[in-house]
This record gives C-alpha cells, structure tokens and sequence, in this order.
C-alpha cells in the first residue's frame, strides 16, 4: 500500500495544551507522523510519496470562505494584537448569546473553535494545508485504481466542522476527501470514523446528505470529548435521515465487544453500496492511550484491517489520533497490514 506523507507537518509545533488547567505540552505533537512514517519504512509498506497541492477549491467544498480565511490569519491577527503566548480561544457565545463574527480576535477564535484544547502558533495553516493535500493524494490514487492508500495526515482533521476548529483539528481532511470522490463522480461514498473519538465534524458536514454515509464509533461522548455530540439518536436530518449512525461504547471496552459495533457498521456500509470508503483512523483506542479508555491490543489492528478489506471497497485511510506514540507506528501500520492480509 502507497503512504503520502509530508515533511510540512512538521510546521505545526504549538507548544502548549490547555488540559486540567494547565498549559502541557500537547498530546497532538509532531512524533506522532514521524513514529508512523519509521514504522511505515521498517516494514517496508510501500511507496512513500509526498503530496500535490491541491490548492483551496476543495477545501471550499467542505468549509466556509470566511472560516478558510480565519485560520490563514489568525496567527498575524494574534501577534498583531501584541498577544505574548499561543493563540487560545476563551469565550464563547453560550447560550443566550449572538452567534455573530466579531471583529477582535479573541472573539474570532471563539466563534471559529469548539474548545481551548487546540493552541494555534506560528505554521498550523501550513501543515494544515499540507495535511489536506496528503488526503486529496491518497483519494487521488484511489481514484486512478489502487485498492487503499494510507494517508499519513497530521494534524489530523475528523473533529473541524465547515466553521469550526478543535479536538486537534482544523480541516477536516476526510471529509475533503469524501468530497472529492463525489465531486469526480462516485455516487455513494462512506465515512468509516474508528477513532476513540465521536467524528463530530464529519457527521455535521454530511448530516442533511444522503450521498455520505457517516459511522462513527467512540467513547460515550457523556464522559469524554466532544462532549455535545455523537449520540445514537443522531440519525441524520431531512435527506440524510438514517444516513448517520453513532455507536457508544463505556469506558473499557475490549476488542471482543469493540467489534460488534465494526460489525453493524461494516454491515450497514455493505447494504449503502458505496463506490469508495474512506476510514477516518484514529489509533487512540489503544490500551495505552493516555487520552482514552478503550482497550484495543495491537494484533488487534490487524483484525481490524483485515474486515475492512473485506468490505472489497477501494479505501483511503486518513490518519486521525493516537496519543501513545511509543505504540502508535505498529498500531497504525497493523491497520494497513491486516488490510492487505
Ligand atoms: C483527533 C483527536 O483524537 N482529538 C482528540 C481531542 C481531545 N482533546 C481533549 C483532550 C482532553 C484530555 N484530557 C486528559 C484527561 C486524562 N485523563
Ligand atoms: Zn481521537
């Protein structure tokens, strides 16, 4: 399997992560890519290719012109305002209040933002945009006839609605390249998200649309982040009724019962009939995970991959979490390995 991969990534090195009331070093860091890319190379995957540039028109099809152009400067508009740290949103409009752009910055990043976990610095558009361009190369190869590619994404993207950044994500890259394959002509395309965490994003964007089907599979969102969505009431709306499923699961969780859910979704995805896949894949359900409470080992991936393949879709694989960076090369490789069989 080819792996796009791009050294741009490396441009977002915020330093700081609001997390229980202290400013740590983030979760979402830069050896998270590069663990997966030694990994990658170790076993000898395949093909390493860096991306194309792809430019903003698909990332329009996805997200708004004037949230495209926040994030494009939201760092000058910070340092121009003579802020001293990162840039952190801290208000929001709660309740009661207008959903309406301010002028100031701090204001915009409240607007633009789902939660203060999400520093921004010096280089987050660029890798951004690179992270983008990664997606819509492995969806470019898919296209021209591989069964799977592996887009190694960072920062990862399954959390970011049309407007919004957060959970570590600011372009929802597998979105983007869901969009994509509708824009060349697929019909029907499924957004598989096996990340620990509910892929709000991805269900918002496709939330009204019967044309993308959006699974997603993660921790009871009553208990942990995003918190105010990814219920299994959320079955879609209007056109995309019944176009949306959400599978929950308790803190400790095994595979044996992990894979149920996989099950039910594999079958629902079979009964849709998609032209293409694409697998939103976080490995932060591992037992290690710092952020999470699933349980999955690492053989575990390899069964995992192993029923994605069998699915018989083309798929494209954008890397999302996994916050256990000593085992997040094997645990994210596995996935491609069990795919290949
Ligand atoms: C892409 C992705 O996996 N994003 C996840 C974003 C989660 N951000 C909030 C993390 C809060 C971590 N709190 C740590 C508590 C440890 N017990
Ligand atoms: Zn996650």
């Amino acid at each position: 399997m080819k792996t796009v991969f791009s050294p741009l990534h490396s441009r977002r090195h915020v330093k700081t992560e609001l997390d229980g009331g202290l400013l740590i070093e983030p979760h979402e860091k830069p050896s998270r890519a590069e663990t997966i890319l030694a990994r990658v190379k170790d076993q000898a995957l395949g093909e390493i290719l860096e991306p194309e540039e792809f430019g903003l028109e698909p990332i329009r099809r996805v997200h708004t012109d004037s949230y495209v152009a926040f994030l494009e400067n939201c760092w000058q508009e910070w340092l121009a305002d003579g802020k001293q740290g990162e840039a952190i949103p801290v208000f929001w409009a709660g309740r009661g209040m207008r959903h309406r752009e301010p002028r100031d910055i701090d204001g915009r990043l409240g607007y633009y933002s789902m939660g203060a976990d999400t520093s921004i610095s010096d280089g987050t558009w660029e890798a951004a945009r690179a992270s983008v361009n990664v997606a819509l190369t492995g969806q470019k190869l898919v296209a021209g006839g591989e069964r799977a590619a592996f887009a190694l994404c960072r920062p990862p993207g399954h959390h970011a609605h049309a407007d919004l950044f957060g959970g570590y994500c600011f372009f929802n890259n597998a979105a983007i390249a869901a969009q994509a394959f509708r824009d060349q002509g697929y019909e029907r395309v499924a957004v598989l998200d096996v990340d620990f965490h509910h892929g709000n994003g991805t269900q918002s964007i496709f939330y009204g649309r019967n044309d993308v089907l959006t699974i997603s599979l993660h921790g009871d969102p009553d208990l942990v982040f995003p918190h105010f969505l990814g219920f299994e009431d959320e079955t879609g709306e209007g056109d995309g009724e019944g176009y949306n499923l959400n599978i929950i699961y308790p803190p400790g969780t095994p595979f044996s019962v992990w894979r149920e859910g996989l099950e039910t979704a594999c079958e629902r995805i079979a009964g849709f009939a998609p032209e293409a896949l694409v697998v939103a894949l976080g490995v932060d359900t591992f037992e290690e995970d710092p952020i999470s409470f699933f349980k999955l080992t690492s053989p575990d991936y390899l069964a995992l991959g192993r029923r994605l393949e069998q699915l018989g879709l083309p798929t494209l694989f954008t890397m999302e979490g996994g916050y256990d960076v000593d085992a997040i090369g094997v645990n994210a490789v596995n996935v491609m390995q069990g795919f290949e069989g």
